[in-house]
């Protein structure tokens, strides 16, 4: 299947849709944080429909972080399982798209060295882990040479 079906959040459906819409330069932070997010398009492993998730921009070099967190909730987010059966995905950052592959960050020093970059750009991740007895996952998506 190749059809866009939009979040049921509403809030999250319209940020992406402005974000997409302005080809990138509307809609470019969550709410009034001024902090920035990025799009990540993916599959979903059910339905196979393209999904697409707003999440905070987390660089590691050429990699991006992509931080489960979905607020400190005591459940994964649909994407995680998404990306865990299939790790292709596109990133949207601002004006510029990236094909990359993300795995599941699962060595404890590389999680937390990585975790330590994403609480410094958004630093509501440590109470979000606080929140909840689930550890947080934490991917890195990198480029698909
Ligand atoms: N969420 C984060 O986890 N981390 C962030 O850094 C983050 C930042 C952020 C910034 C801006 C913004 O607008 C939103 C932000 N969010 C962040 C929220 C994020 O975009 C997601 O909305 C949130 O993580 C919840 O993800 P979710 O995939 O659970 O989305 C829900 C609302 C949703 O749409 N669920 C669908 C539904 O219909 O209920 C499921 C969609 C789906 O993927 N279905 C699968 C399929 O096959 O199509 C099956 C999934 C399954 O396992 O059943």
């Amino acid at each position: 299947m190749n059809q866009y079906i939009p979040s049921t959040s509403k809030w999250v459906a319209d940020q992406v849709e402005r974000y997409e819409g302005s080809g990138g330069t509307e809609a470019l932070t969550l709410r009034d944080t001024g902090l920035p997010v990025i799009i990540v398009t993916n599959r979903g492993w059910k339905t196979g429909a393209i999904r697409k998730t707003p999440l905070m921009r987390v660089v590691d070099g050429k990699n991006y972080i992509l931080v489960a967190s979905q607020g400190g909730a005591p459940e994964h987010p649909a994407w995680y399982h998404n990306l865990k059966a299939d790790p292709l995905v596109d990133i949207q950052d601002k004006t510029a798209f990236f094909h990359m592959r993300v795995r599941e960050v699962v060595d404890e020093a590389e999680r937390q060295r990585l975790w330590e970059i994403a609480v410094k750009a958004y630093p509501p991740y440590a109470e979000y882990q606080k929140k909840t007895s689930r550890i947080i996952p934490v991917f890195a998506a990198e480029p698909v040479e």
